[in-house]
């Protein structure tokens, strides 16, 4: 049972979590955004007792889709197979308790979402349009969602997809878009007519206003009320489900060839069909009234939540609608915007592999900053931090100070409670109100605010431990450290219990160090979880410091990317104004071979060459020492050098002439040198 939901008016919850696109695997800020925080009241509400099902899945269509296929030279199969796998492996290895996590690639799926579409449509929901949209005439093909970019007209962004800004959140129709370009050719696409069906979002205008912006005003986000309310606001249009495509759903109606669902029609009736493969039982969780339905989603996803998604469902008229949409904001990485394209991210396949055992050092860290209001940032120092200082000074000291006096003093057994003092009843108190407030957080979706609870609880038995300190107690009163290691033990059990939402690897070690049976959350907030005499396993640390080299190799890691993606951004600097060829002849460049060549004392930059021109020899002072650390290895090169360059003086040198050099990308100088041997002297040009 629940705290908030005190008249009991649900009965169960049917708990999604957006399905993320196959087109690559997740990263941090997926799971700081939607699962983490979904799987952490999942599993608090299987805790509570409450029946639960927690459905995901990957959205295996739409162009997201089709565009990284293209870029591969593979087919979207190929693609969806390979991300699929990945992505299902790791979620399941960091412990994100689905009760399925299917794909829109499935048949059930494929024929659900048809069927959906179909009764609408015989039923007279759409609106059939002939429309202009934009076509690809290069590509011959019509140019959806993010086939085709430009500039937006809420916010100037210049990158705008067809179907949505990232930038400003606005969801946008391709004909929206200012200075419209195909991202199949670069062309600029033209306009060409074609049959749609579209949901007449306009005349939902009225029962949206009420339920979200009346009946949800106090309990949504907000965050996910102000993005509603703008939308609403400034007028809902009709919105096409269908596609010029041939990747995705096929529309299942006569004369629709060619065409498939808009990908946002197909995703989240996925949450239906793998309800379906799930259970036969489906329909309790999606029709009954009594059915909580609660998405977990990033903010991009509001309006397809909020508005789109909750249109089709009355449109059908069967469905319940969901209670809350608990969206996050974005989260950051080392201060900048996390981003597939440009490789800055945190991969979760890769952070399994880098860190065995640690899923709940990432499960705490993603979740003690996950972006709940705002974006927030997340840093590796600050990984490192909230493990050292957080995990393994507080929660794991705490278990372990408890479980190493218990094996001195008591053999490893739970000892009895002898007598008590007023510190006992104090700590009871205390310990009373956690799984209440730690509950209370996890149900109004304030997940940082009740991880932060859970540590207070560690804190608690720190200070009990430090107040008491049972190590000098027992040469004194041996018979009162007995109730204090059993009070203290009490604490590690109801740990134990009350973290397996957010820490779930630990709570099962903890728990077997315990022996302890109990793991209902209500179970919680007493001293009589470990009955006396209970052995307890050996100590083991729950938690292990994390180095200083660990932190610098995953710093490192990013470091590179970096470097790749200047690389990759990389453009040669325009043309200078063009120079008549008489005034080129001008330039006397010549060849000759390095005799001799020496760093310039006291001048890093500076390396000295002799060379032979052919005409008794000559010096050049060149600044490319740092890209030569060994200059006597230049020796015998023939390089290219301006003869009459008007002779400088560098660092007490005289140079007679400069010698050609190419700066690579990187900012790197290397010298250019004839591709054969060819005479001292001769002239390049
Ligand atoms: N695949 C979009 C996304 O990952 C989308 C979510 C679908 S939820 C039904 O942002
Ligand atoms: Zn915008």
């Amino acid at each position: 049972m629940t705290y908030t939901d005190k008249e009991q008016k649900f009965k169960r919850y049917t708990v999604t979590s957006a399905l993320p696109y196959a087109n690559g695997p997740v990263h941090i800020g997926h799971l700081a955004g939607v699962y983490v925080p979904a799987d952490i009241y999942a599993r608090y509400l299987r805790s509570v007792g409450e029946d639960v099902i927690f459905i995901g899945g990957s959205d295996e269509h739409g162009v997201p889709i089709t565009i990284k296929a293209r870029k591969e030279g593979v087919n979207p199969q190929d693609i969806v197979d390979r991300y699929h796998e990945i992505i299902k492996k790791s979620f399941a290895e960091l412990g994100i308790s689905f009760d399925i996590y299917s794909r829109t690639s499935s048949a059930e799926h494929h024929k659900t979402a048809a069927d959906y579409f179909k009764k609408l449509y015989d039923e007279g929901k759409f609106v059939e349009k002939l429309s202009m949209q934009y076509y690809d005439e290069e590509a011959g093909q019509f140019l959806a969602d993010r086939y085709i970019t430009g500039t937006c007209p809420h916010c100037g962004n210049e990158h705008a997809y067809g179907d949505q800004c990232e930038a400003c959140g606005t969801s946008l129709n391709a004909t929206d878009l200012i200075n419209p370009k195909s991202t199949l050719s670069g062309a600029k696409p033209v306009l060409k007519e074609t049959k749609h069906w579209f949901l007449a979002l306009d005349k939902d205008e009225k029962w949206l206003r009420q339920w979200i912006l009346e009946e949800h005003k106090n309990d949504w986000k907000t965050n996910v009320y102000g993005q509603c309310k703008s939308w609403i606001d400034a007028g809902l249009q009709p919105r096409a489900v269908t596609r010029d495509l041939d990747w995705g759903v096929k529309v299942p109606i006569e004369g629709a060839d060619g065409k498939v669902l808009y990908v946002w029609f197909d995703a989240p009736i996925g949450y239906i069909s793998f309800t379906k493969e799930l259970t036969s039982d489906w329909e309790k969780w999606w029709k009954n009234d009594d059915t909580k339905l609660v998405h977990f989603i990033g903010k991009d996803n509001i309006v397809f939540h909020c508005i789109i998604f909750p249109s089709m469902l009355k449109a059908d008229g069967s469905y319940i609608l969901p209670e809350n949409v608990p969206a996050n904001e974005f989260l950051n990485l080392e201060n900048d915007k996390i981003s597939t394209s440009r490789n800055w991210a945190v991969w979760l396949h890769e952070y399994l592999q880098d860190f065995p055992g640690k899923q709940d050092v990432l499960r705490y860290t993603l979740c003690a900053n996950a972006p709940e209001t705002k974006d927030n940032n997340f840093t590796w120092k600050d990984f490192q931090d909230k493990n050292n200082n957080e995990l393994v000074a507080i929660f794991g000291n705490f278990v372990n100070r408890t479980m190493v006096l218990t094996h001195k003093f008591f053999d490893g057994k739970v000892p009895a409670i002898t007598r008590t003092t007023e510190l006992e009843t104090q700590v009871l108190d205390e310990l009373k109100q956690f799984p209440e407030r730690i509950g209370r957080s996890i149900e109004n979706y304030r997940f940082r605010e009740a991880l932060a609870e859970l540590m207070n609880l560690a804190r608690l038995g720190n200070k009990y431990l430090t107040e008491t300190e049972p190590w000098k107690l027992i040469k004194t009163d041996p018979e009162y450290t007995q109730t204090v290691l059993n009070i203290s033990l009490q604490i590690c059990a109801n740990l134990a219990i009350l973290c397996k939402p957010f820490l779930p690897f630990t709570a099962a070690k903890l728990s077997s160090l315990l022996h302890l049976e109990a793991d209902k959350w209500h179970q919680a907030g007493c001293t009589d979880l470990l009955s006396a005499d209970t052995e307890l396993e050996k100590p083991e640390l729950l938690f292990e410091k994390i180095e200083d080299a660990t932190i610098e190799t995953q710093l490192n890691k990013l470091l590179e990317t970096k470097k790749q993606n200047e690389l990759n951004s990389w453009q040669p600097a325009s043309v200078k104004n063009n120079v008549a060829f008489d005034d080129f002849g001008k330039v006397d460049i010549r060849v000759g071979t390095v005799l001799e060549c020496v760093k310039v004392p006291k001048a890093d930059k500076l390396l000295q060459f002799r060379i032979d021109d052919g005409m008794g020899g000559r010096t050049i002072v060149s600044g490319i020492a740092k890209y030569y650390p060994e200059p006597e290895k230049l020796v015998g090169m023939q390089v290219c050098f301006i003869a009459n360059f008007e002779p400088r003086k560098l660092k007490g040198v005289v140079s007679e002439g400069m010698i050609l050099s190419a700066e690579d990308k990187d900012g790197r100088l290397v010298l250019i040198t004839p591709s054969q041997l060819v005479g001292n002297g001769v002239n390049v040009g």
